[in-house]
């Protein structure tokens, strides 16, 4: 360690303990002034950093990317003006997984609790695991989510009362500020947290929540069929809110439901007055978008602004949002040193549960682009995502090919912000920071996939662990890449994955197996794989 370093690292801890008579921001800014002025993080002042978490975005669903039939001019302008990276990887190729892996830098598939959740799911992340917002708060930042949450609220399995105090949450876990959505579009509750209430809730109009039984006397998705104003295709059919059929059972809280139409609205203006608020110091803003999830049902405004119904349209309405942020840097002059970085949770999926004409309108667009597969698959459409890194003030313009994790922004997020990280914080997630920034085209040494089966990808190759789970997933229409032998592909020359050469190479076969077997027992990456 580095004189310098550990100069840093003694400030830090003395500036903490001197925290406790004064307002807890005041110092923990003046602990990261000095740290960046320190030198050795080179940025001075320090970067605010804008994660946009887009949900269900494919790989091929943008302008930059190759989408065609809808354009995205905001997105495509902060890949001009950043880096557009063409391997980079979310943990996972669903939702609750890759957000896990995202915020604890910890693999998902080390804990079998960390699947898709329930509406009414416990906290996931135990308070006192080491978070990137903690990291980042502990440097100094204003740290705010915004929107998708889906990491669990309260102490367990329908333990939460909703009306009152929702807690252990974001809050808890390293965020200053929280505006969420529990868990996700389809599921029920369908009312706004901020920070521990729920928004705009009448007392006399109590919320329960079940993902059991069905409340006695109220609508469903099958018994009021006809009267939905989007029928569901296959789930989606207990509460029925807001005319649309949901997963979990909900009643009362009416004055506090959400209107669907709203929602991309509301998290992109809750985003706005954070980064308004927070203008004077860095901030660290995860904004996690409902778009493109389901129910796709953006805002009169958009409609009909692409020919393939709601799904284009949320991509259209995601761009809004976008634009909307970018503006906002624009304005307050913060743009320059503002770190945005754009991607996704998984891949995509055009019938996810809702009959809105996705797979029947998507013409020409091709949502996973030349990748096969999509959301729920080991195929590599499951989790290569689109990946853009802006920050005009030390990120050079460009394209990288290298291969990066979502995994390692805990790691490289933590140097950029001077935090070194204890051996047992984020055990998955490597430094990766030069490459992040384009300084290096270095990927990372191996990516591992989870869906329902894990895979790894190293060098040119890509393994996928032998299933026994189904092929299809038949009525997402989606190949799931399970496969009772190993299959093993070229992922350079074969990027489609539509080669299974396991047979021509086993002693690959043989090494990555050993790898990923490796991985799995030693509960961690780093400590003992280096990057690079
Ligand atoms: C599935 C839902 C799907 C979606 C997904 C989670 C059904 C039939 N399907 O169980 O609609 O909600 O869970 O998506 O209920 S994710 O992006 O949050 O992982
Ligand atoms: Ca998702």
């Amino acid at each position: 360690m580095s004189g310098n370093r550990m100069k840093r690292r003694e400030f830090v801890r003395t500036s903490l303990l001197g925290a406790t008579l004064a307002p807890a921001v005041l110092i923990r800014r003046k602990a990261l002034v000095s740290l960046f002025s320190s030198g050795s993080v080179g940025s001075d002042p320090p970067p605010n950093i804008l994660l946009i978490y887009a949900d269900d975005i494919g790989y091929g669903d943008l302008g930059c990317y190759g989408a065609s039939g809808v354009r995205t001019p905001h997105v495509d302008r902060l890949a001009a003006e950043g880096i557009r990276f063409t391997s980079a990887y979310a943990t996972s190729a669903t939702c609750t997984p890759s957000r896990y892996s995202l915020l604890t830098g910890r693999y998902a598939f080390r804990d079998e609790k960390v699947r898709i959740l329930a509406g009414d799911a416990g906290l996931l992340i135990e308070p006192g695991r080491k978070t990137l917002p903690a990291v980042l708060r502990q440097a100094g930042y204003m740290t705010g989510v915004v929107g998708k949450w889906h990491l669990g609220l309260g102490g367990g399995p329908g333990k939460l009362d909703w009306n009152g105090d929702i807690r252990p949450g974001p809050l808890e876990i390293g965020f200053d500020y929280a505006f969420l959505m529990p868990a996700t579009g389809d599921r029920v509750p369908c009312v706004y947290v901020e920070n521990h209430r729920v928004v705009n809730l009448d007392p006399a109009d109590p919320i329960t929540v079940s993902y059991k039984d069905p409340i006695p006397g109220l609508p469903t998705g099958v018994s009021h069929r006809d009267k939905l104003k989007m029928d569901w295709s296959h789930g989606h059919n207990m509460a029925v809110i807001n005319g649309i059929g949901r997963i979990g059972y909900m009643s009362g809280g009416t004055s506090a439901l959400w209107k669907d139409e709203e929602m991309a609205g509301e998290f992109t203006a809750r985003a706005v007055s954070f980064i308004e608020k927070n203008k004077e110091r860095p901030f660290f803003l995860y904004f996690a978008t409902h778009d493109i999830h389901v129910p796709r049902v953006p805002h009169p405004r958009f409609v009909g602004k692409t020919k393939m119904g709601p799904r284009g349209d949320a991509i259209v309405e995601f761009d809004w949002s976008v634009g909307r942020l970018l503006e906002t840097l624009d304005r307050l002059g913060l743009a320059a040193n503002t770190l945005v970085i754009l991607t996704s949770d998984n891949g995509p999926v055009l019938d996810d549960g809702y009959k809105d004409g996705a797979a029947e309108k998507v013409g020409d667009l091709r949502p996973s682009g030349p990748l096969r597969g999509g959301k729920y698959s080991a195929f590599d459409a499951g989790t290569r995502e689109p990946f853009i890194v802006r920050w005009p003030d030390r990120v050079k313009p460009g394209l990288s090919d290298a291969r990066f994790s979502q995994v390692d922004l805990f790691a490289s997020l933590a140097t950029l912000a001077g935090q070194p990280l204890d051996d047992e914080d984020a055990p998955d997630s490597l430094e990766m920071l030069d490459t992040l920034l384009g300084k290096s085209h270095l990927g990372r040494d191996h990516i591992i996939e989870q869906a329902g089966t894990l895979s790894i990808i190293r060098g040119r190759y890509k393994y996928i662990e032998p299933s026994d789970g189904p092929r299809m997933n038949v009525p997402t229409n989606i190949e799931l890449g399970n496969d009772p032998r190993p299959q093993l592909y070229d992922i350079v020359d074969d990027i489609a994955e539509k080669h299974n050469i396991a047979g021509e190479h086993p002693e690959v076969v043989r090494e990555l197996e050993a790898l990923l077997k490796k991985i799995k027992r030693a509960g961690r990456t780093r400590r003992w794989i280096k990057p690079g």
